[in-house]
């Protein structure tokens, strides 16, 4: 790195030295658009920097709320609103024992650039609770949603801030939130996306980062002659975005291999076929079960137990032609990184946000593989998000088609631009930097010339 933006790294590590996370989104970023900030004219970047990774407003509030026993439970709630030079602060909520400061403000600063890469008029912003989800009935689900959104409703709103769904927060708990928010307010608005379809919800905002993930690599394969038919592909995670990438892979004649939850891995040889997906969806979405049960209705496939200290992931060490890890940051490390590429896949196109760390990048790089950072491959989910705010406005409901459509049109403007700013700014096909660098110039045009704010 230059001086100028080394100098931005080591004072945001001095400010915040516990922040692993951030630590790693920013220094991938900064590496990528520090050839472009270096020189005149465009020194005049480094002013932003330091405030693009500060966030605008950090709001951190107590979550009371009372379970099924009748004890009083505490939790921490977040919401980070990073950047709104482009619009309202726009970005998921995540329900999960790990969340911290850290964490979100990673996922803070990755939507900024995801959200100007949709081309969508949307700021970035993220959220959520250090709440676990898993083994909550129903009813705590939506005691606990009801005390998280009586405060958040004091932050947000359609015109400045409007959360959706991350990890443990989907539609039913979109909903639980939404309806508080009402009650709250008493003004019914487009102020959350990934509501049901019948109050205001988009059609395909479900299926719409899976898909979108998919319609990328279809976009990177097609820049080198090829197509997904046929392909062998990996998929991690059985959540939202797992399900739907499966969902579009089948449809476009691949072949998937593997999905897994936080407990283990299956490894199915035979193909996670249609009817195996339903099963798969049927056990996550209803039953909420885990993912180990798969073997005993499909006992050919493999399960493999995992505690999370492996030194690493046997999902990753299966032959494949395509990789989309689509459950957690960091869930490929240098060895899975080494095993994807010995096993011969060419494409990793990342479904969850930063699920491959600095190292494992690097090997990637290195190896020549085609690798899509999530927040280009990702950005389908975000974009519908985008789509439903503008049906919520004119209050209008668009058509499965139309939208899934737009959401096609958005990943090919998306590959053609990450694309465009590799080949001018970086090297062909570096799409890490090319993504950085094009969310990058639109973000901060936007800031220099609202005065720096
Ligand atoms: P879900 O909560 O629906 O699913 C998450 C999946 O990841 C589950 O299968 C979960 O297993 C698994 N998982 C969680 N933690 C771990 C872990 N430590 N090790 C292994 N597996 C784990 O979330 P989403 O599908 O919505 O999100 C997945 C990723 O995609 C996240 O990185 C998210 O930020 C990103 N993303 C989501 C978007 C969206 O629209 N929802 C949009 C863009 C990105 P278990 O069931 O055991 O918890
Ligand atoms: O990481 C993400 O882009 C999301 N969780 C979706 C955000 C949104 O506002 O739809």
């Amino acid at each position: 790195m230059h001086k100028a933006t080394q100098e931005v790294y080591n004072a945001m590590l001095q400010k915040d030295p516990n922040q692993p996370e951030l630590h790693q989104a920013v220094k991938v970023f900064l590496n990528s658009i520090d050839s472009v900030v270096a020189d005149e004219p465009r020194i005049v970047y480094h002013k932003v920097l330091d405030r693009l990774i500060e966030p605008e407003r950090t709001i951190i509030f107590r979550i009371p709320w009372i379970d099924d026993n009748g004890k009083l439970q505490i939790n921490r709630g977040f919401r980070i609103q990073q950047n709104s030079s482009l619009g309202p602060y726009k970005g998921g909520l995540r329900f999960h024992p790990s969340v911290n400061l850290s964490i979100l403000r990673f996922l803070a600063f990755e939507q900024v650039f995801k959200n100007s890469l949709t081309g969508l008029p949307m700021g970035g912003g993220k959220g959520g609770a250090d709440f676990n989800p898993k083994g909550k009935s129903d009813n705590e689900i939506m005691k606990f949603c009801q005390s998280f959104m009586t405060e958040l409703a004091k932050h947000i709103g359609s015109n400045t801030d409007v959360p959706a769904g991350d990890m443990g927060v989907g539609s039913r708990e979109i909903g639980y939130l939404f309806g508080q928010y009402k009650r709250i307010q008493n003004e019914v608005t487009g102020v959350l996306t990934g509501k049901g379809v019948s109050f205001g919800g988009s059609l395909i905002r479900p299926e719409a980062t899976g898909y979108g993930l998919i319609y990328m690599a279809q976009a990177v394969l097609k820049g080198e002659g090829d197509t997904l038919e046929g392909k062998k592909c990996l998929v991690s995670g059985t959540g939202n975005v797992a399900q739907f990438t499966v969902q579009k892979i089948l449809q476009l004649g691949g072949k998937v291999l593997t999905m897994s939850d936080s407990n283990g891995v299956i490894i199915d040889e035979e193909g996670i076929d249609e009817d195996k997906l339903a099963y798969m969806m049927n056990l996550k979405n209803v039953k909420r079960g885990r993912i180990s049960e798969y073997i005993t209705r499909y006992p050919s496939a493999k399960y493999i137990a995992r505690s999370g200290a492996e030194e690493y992931n046997e999902l990753w060490n299966v032959k494949a032609d395509c990789a989309f890890p689509c459950a957690t940051q960091n869930e490929i490390n240098e060895i899975d990184a080494q095993h994807i590429v010995k096993n011969g896949v060419k494409l990793v196109c990342e479904g969850a946000n930063m699920p491959t760390n600095i190292e494992g990048q690097q090997i990637f790089k290195k190896a020549g593989i085609l690798y899509v950072p999530g927040k280009a491959a990702n950005a389908g989910g975000v974009a519908v998000s985008g789509l439903e705010m503008s049906q919520n406005s004119e209050r209008l409901s668009w058509t499965k088609e139309n939208v899934d459509e737009k959401l096609q049109q958005i990943m090919e403007t998306i590959y053609n631009n990450i694309s465009e700013a590799a080949d001018t700014y970086s090297t062909h096909n570096n799409f890490t930097d090319g993504a950085n660098i094009a969310g990058f110039l639109k973000v901060a045009d936007a800031m220099i010339a609202q005065g720096y704010v």
